[in-house]
C-alpha cells in the first residue's frame, strides 16, 4: 500500500530520525512554530537533507494576495503552500494561485478544520471558493468524516488531506475510508518514545482499516 502518512512537524525532529522515516511518509507539513523555533535557513537545510515526496508549507496563509506571495517566495524550497479559502477570490486567492502556478507549486486550500469550534456555516462560500480557485487539495477535518465523504463526491479530482488523527481524537485510517487521501499526523508521532516504530504501527493499523473499509471508499 502507498504511504498514506503526512508528518505534521511543529516541533524539531533530528535528522536521523527523519531519515528513518521517510520511507514511511508521504509527505512532511512544515508548520509555523518549527520555523519560528529553527529559523528559515535551518528548516531549509533539513528539507534539503530528506528525501520525501510532498514538502507542503502550513502557514494556513490568510491575507492579501501580495503579502501572501511575499511570504511564499521566501520558502521555495517547498513543494506546495496551505491557504484559507474563507479569505475569497479577488485580490488575494487568485494572486496567490497564479503565483504558485507560475512556479509549478501547488496550494491547499482549508475546506473545513478538526476542531470542534470550526464553524461549517460559511461551507457554501467555501465550496464556491474552491470550485473557482481549483486548488491541488483541500484541508478537512479527520474528526468530520461525513463532510469528507461529501466533498470527495463533489470535488472527485481535488486531493484531501485530513488532520485530526491521534491525539485529537480522529482513529487511524477513518479519514481514509471516508474518502479522503492523505492524513496529517503529528503529536502521536514525534511526540512518541520511538517516533520510528511508532509510524510503522500506525501505518500498519491504516493498511488494515483501509482493508477492511475498501468497498465503501468513495469513488
Ligand atoms: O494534532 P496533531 O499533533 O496530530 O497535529 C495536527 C496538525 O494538523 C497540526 O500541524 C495542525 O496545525 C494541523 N491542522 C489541524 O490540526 N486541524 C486543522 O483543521 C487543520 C490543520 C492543518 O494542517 O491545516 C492545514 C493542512
Amino acid at each position: 500500500m502507498k504511504n498514506r502518512v503526512i508528518l505534521a512537524m511543529d516541533k524539531y525532529i533530528p535528522l536521523e530520525i527523519l531519515s528513518e522515516i521517510e520511507s514511511e511518509v508521504y509527505g512532511l507539513k512544515i508548520g509555523l512554530p518549527l520555523v519560528l523555533d529553527l529559523g528559515l535557513e535551518k528548516v531549509r537545510n533539513l528539507v534539503k537533507e530528506v528525501n520525501i515526496e510532498e514538502i507542503i508549507v502550513d502557514f494556513k496563509l490568510a491575507d492579501i494576495g501580495y503579502v501572501m506571495k511575499s511570504v511564499v517566495e521566501k520558502m521555495l524550497f517547498a513543494d506546495s503552500f496551505i491557504a484559507h479559502s474563507f479569505i475569497g477570490v479577488k485580490g488575494s486567492l487568485d494572486e496567490l494561485k497564479s503565483y504558485l502556478d507560475e512556479k509549478g507549486k501547488g496550494l491547499y486550500l482549508v475546506a473545513s478544520m478538526s476542531h470542534s469550534g470550526w464553524n461549517n456555516s460559511f461551507l457554501s462560500y467555501i465550496k464556491e471558493v474552491i470550485k473557482e480557485i481549483n486548488p491541488k487539495g483541500i484541508v478537512i477535518g479527520a474528526t468530520k468524516t461525513d463532510l469528507i465523504s461529501s466533498f470527495k463526491r463533489e470535488f472527485s479530482s481535488i486531493k484531501i488531506i485530513s488532520p485530526g488523527v491521534g491525539v485529537q481524537g480522529a482513529n487511524y485510517g477513518d479519514a481514509i475510508c471516508a474518502g479522503a487521501d492523505f492524513e496529517i499526523i503529528g503529536r502521536s508521532i514525534y511526540t512518541a518514545k520511538d517516533p520510528v516504530n511508532q509510524l510503522k504501527s500506525i501505518n500498519k493499523i491504516i493498511e488494515d482499516r483501509v482493508m477492511n473499509c475498501k468497498g465503501r471508499v468513495p469513488k
